[in-house]
């Protein structure tokens, strides 16, 4: 479906008079807050096409219906949150999850709803019907680390097809994350299994496009259990090391054992030049891919803090020098409305964070003043920036409240009546 702008128009001019009372303390006396309003124009985040649909466990699925049959409708979902927040503006696609039979077509439908194409992501982790090559080949113990080097061969060609498939759409970068490892002590020669990782990922590298980056994207458990080959950002540094300049590690927040210092984390790869994006989410236990900034709110406005930090250091762009991205699955909500909730939750972070006082933290600092250094963080976490947010929503073409305007709307009742109640979404 599409949405009608006079929609958004009605909406906001209902909306106005309440926000500019919010609004006028921010324009009228903070002096930053113009410069961030523009920060927030510019930064986009993309989605990804495996969050479009209900998300469930290994022991129910509960969907919602509505939900995208193809890479289309796909598209036409992210066109839907882009219209209403102005901040969605790129999908990620996974392959073969999403092949794009005819790129042309899929480009330009994408185009019409202002969207980019985000990195894409290869999938060594399931067998797939119909892959090139012997049918007998399973990545059931692993794909780049695999023993056979027939195995290796035909992740390293899927990869390889992934960025083909990726040049074709226009994208820059390809996501490799592996559910490489072992589950029980004794299965694996740690040592062997990073080398012909390493070397699997070299053959990978070798086919980048120049202008094109690799993140390596690590996790700490899931499905193996008892060892990951990219388990750890150390890992994950290692293999971007060795590979070259375009070679960078991907942090996904929900990907590490419980209570690590993330924000150290990033803060020490954007200081080495090998921090390449996020797959942004939140969680309580672990892989949990909850709505970003539900559990720990102060945690993302840390990380955030520490981004600002590193890439003002480094003189880079907040909007394009590193891949955002929201990485994140809805069991009991509506797909829609959670990536909407994702979205406002990362601007606002990003926004507070934006807001603190670096030269005083720095003077804090240097003094040794604990107290202070912690007032001052805790200062821009406590302050309430959703003005900030909405008027940067306004002036890109978006809704003043997209949440609301997309209940209001009917959308998801809608989508059903288009799509049918009992679709199922391509992906996990
Ligand atoms: C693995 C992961 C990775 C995959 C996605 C589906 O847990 O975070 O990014 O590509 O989930
Ligand atoms: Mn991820
Ligand atoms: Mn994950």
């Amino acid at each position: 479906m599409n949405l009608n702008p006079d929609f958004i128009a009605d909406h906001n001019a209902a909306g106005q008079t309440q926000h500019q009372r919010k609004l006028s303390p921010w324009t009228d006396s903070v002096e930053q807050a113009e410069a961030v309003i523009q920060k927030l124009v510019d930064f986009q985040i993309a989605i990804p096409s495996w969050a479009l649909g209900t998300g469930g466990t290994r022991f129910g699925r509960f969907p919602g219906g509505g939900e995208p049959r193809s890479l289309e409708e796909k598209i036409a979902d992210v066109g839907l949150l882009h219209a209403l927040n102005r901040a969605s503006g790129a999908i990620s696609l996974h392959i073969p999850w999403d092949i794009p039979t005819d790129p042309q077509a899929t480009k330009q439908l994408a185009a019409s709803y202002g969207l980019a194409f985000d990195a894409v992501n290869s999938n060594t982790f399931q067998d797939q019907p119909g892959e090139p090559g012997d049918s007998q080949l399973s990545y059931k113990f692993g794909s780049l680390q695999h023993v056979d080097p027939a195995v290796r061969r035909q992740a390293i060609d899927h990869n390889i097809e992934v960025i083909r498939h990726g040049v074709s759409l226009g994208s820059k970068a390809l996501t490799v994350w592996l559910s490489d490892g072992s589950c029980f002590p004794g299965q694996l020669n740690f040592r062997k299994a990073f080398e012909r990782t390493l070397s699997s990922l070299q053959d990978i590298y070798a086919a980048l496009p120049d202008d094109w980056k690799v993140f390596v994207e690590y996790k700490a458990f899931e499905p193996n259990f008892y060892s990951m080959t990219v388990g750890d950002w150390g890992s994950s540094y290692l293999y971007a090391n060795k590979l070259g300049p375009k070679a960078y590690t991907l942090v996904d927040l929900g990907h590490h054992l419980p209570n690590a210092n993330i924000e150290q984390i990033v803060a020490i790869l954007l200081n080495e030049g090998k921090l390449g994006g996020f797959h942004f989410n939140d969680s309580k236990y672990g892989d949990d891919d909850l709505t970003a900034g539900s559990i720990k709110p102060y945690q993302l406005f840390l990380i955030f803090n520490e981004l600002i930090d590193g890439m003002d250091a480094r003189q880079m762009n907040h909007a394009q020098d590193l891949g955002w991205m929201i990485d994140a699955s809805h069991n009991v909500k509506d797909p829609l409305e959670d990536l909407l909730q994702s979205v406002e939750a990362i601007q606002l972070a990003y926004a507070q964070a934006l807001l603190v006082d670096r030269a005083a933290l720095d003077e804090a600092r240097d003094a040794n003043d604990v107290v202070r250094a912690q007032e001052i963080l805790q200062d821009a976490f406590r302050t309430d920036v959703r003005p900030l947010v909405a008027e940067a929503r306004l002036r890109a073409g978006g809704a003043l409240n997209p949440l609301a305007l997309f209940r209001q709307l009917t959308v998801r009742q809608q989508l059903i009546g288009e799509r049918g109640a009992k679709t199922v979404a391509t992906g996990l």
